[in-house]
């Protein structure tokens, strides 16, 4: 034993001999299987050992191991009658760290993939500006470009729940965001270049695809952090997230982030159009309906334990892991229970603490095989607390779809299966 664990730090060794200890008949990793029959892991030659693999001719574009393939997007049936106008959600159960990979990203369209021609693609800003201007793809290029990294939330993330726990997995509670690396042009160069009016208030991107997504945004938010990307993680943006260019919108409701942008027209008020009118408002209980809610909320979520990553290994050392974010700055706290609420624990903050991103954080107890209550509360750099689902409904009634950013609930049973419930 102290063989295998020689170089390891004491308190690490101390945990695992004592689940080794405390966890009886369950097999809980190789000191404790040492002392009986052979592994064959260790013990016979694997077939990838005994032979020469691919050359590197074998996948010029890579993709993950077969062993891999469970992680991917998927839909959620009954809100997926049609495919074009439709929703898939981002497996966040499956992810660490903080970036999403390009693959993964989940995807909201109205009209389905536009497949754009980058060489045949414009982008034209007109309406109240001194020299209205069109764009190639190359032009755009040759302004002075930025990179950041963001999350993108769809207004209507756990949009499901607001009626009480329903979807079984945060894929499907909390999978409508991810979270990239941008590299594109800050849309304030590209209005400078144009000259906007002094009577130009409002600027209206609008998408290529045959929705011809639009929305008002107001100008100080345009010459703000508002980016013109046409790279996600280092490569061309996926046709799917709006290939070849989209509009970052950063901390904002997701409806706003135009994918294969074509246009931007500046005007002096606000256009009314359906997604902010119909669609992306919360009706409130008196009738009334708040509109132009465009910053996300603090919000976070366990990913794992969760429904679709339950405790396979038993009780002892467990890590639980999630992620954190806000539409208003950074995460510099979360706390998680583990009872439903009667006692809190600060998270351990890893990586990169970055302005409107998603933030990771982990919590390690000693389990003792004991049903569990798993909840995670974020703080933003505001002050903001992350709210329970019961206050936001206080006061949003019961009629909202969007912009719940309400605490979740995992419950935990002692075989380590998770399920989705609420507590009042
Ligand atoms: N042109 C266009 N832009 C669009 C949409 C669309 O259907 N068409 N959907 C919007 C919505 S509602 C969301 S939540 C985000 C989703 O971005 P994603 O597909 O990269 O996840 O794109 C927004 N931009
Ligand atoms: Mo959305």
């Amino acid at each position: 034993m102290t063989e295998i664990f020689k170089g390891m730090k004491p308190s690490r060794r101390a945990f695992l001999r004592g689940a080794a200890a405390g966890a009886g008949a369950l097999a809980v990793g190789g000191a404790a299987k040492a002392q009986g029959a052979p592994d064959p892991a260790i013990t016979e030659l694997q077939p990838w050992m005994q032979g020469l693999g691919a050359g590197v001719d074998a996948a010029p574009y890579g993709t993950p191991s077969p062993y891999e393939a469970h992680v991917v997007r998927r839909n959620v049936e009954w809100l997926t009658a049609d495919t074009v106008s439709s929703v898939n959600f981002t497996p966040l159960h499956e992810l660490d760290g903080i970036l999403t990979p390009n693959g993964l990203c989940f995807e909201r369209h109205h009209a389905g993939v536009a497949e754009v021609d980058p060489a045949k693609h414009r982008i034209m800003i007109n309406g109240l500006v001194d020299t209205p201007l069109v764009f190639t793809m190359a032009d755009l290029m040759r302004f002075p470009r930025e990179n950041h990294v963001y999350f993108l939330e769809c207004a209507a993330n756990s949009g499901m729940e607001w009626a009480g726990a329903q979807l079984n997995g945060c894929q499907f509670t909390h999978g409508m965001i991810h979270n990239v690396m941008y590299t594109g042009v800050p849309l304030r160069l590209l209005l400078e270049e144009a000259g906007v009016k002094t009577n130009g208030k409002w600027v209206m991107p609008e998408g290529a695809d045959a929705a011809a997504m639009t929305r008002s945004i107001p100008i100080e938010k345009a010459m703000d952090d508002c980016l013109v990307a046409f790279k996600m993680n280092g490569e061309m943006l996926r046709p799917e997230q709006g290939y070849p260019v989209r509009l970052v919108v950063p901390g904002w409701e997701g409806n706003m982030w135009v994918k294969w942008l074509r246009r931007i027209e500046v005007g002096d008020e606000p256009w009314h159009h359906r997604e902010e009118t119909s669609k992306y408002t919360d009706l409130f209980e008196n009738g009334k309906a708040r509109r132009f809610t465009w910053e996300m909320d603090a919000k976070s979520v366990i990913t794992s334990p969760s429904p679709q990553a339950p405790i396979l290994h038993g009780r002892g050392h467990t890590v639980v892991t999630g992620v954190a974010w806000s539409g208003r700055g950074t995460i510099p706290r979360v706390d998680v229970t583990i009872d439903g609420g009667k006692t809190w624990h600060q998270a351990r903050m890893s990586g990169p603490s970055l302005e409107k991103s998603m933030h990771r954080f982990y919590y390690e107890f000693d389990w003792d095989g004991s049903p569990l209550l798993l909840q995670s509360r974020a703080h933003d750099s505001t002050g903001y607390v992350q709210p329970t689902k019961n206050e936001l409904r206080a006061i949003r009634g019961e009629n909202s779809i969007y912009h719940n950013n309400g605490i979740q609930t995992w419950y935990v049973n002692e075989r380590g299966e998770a399920e989705n419930v609420e507590i009042s």
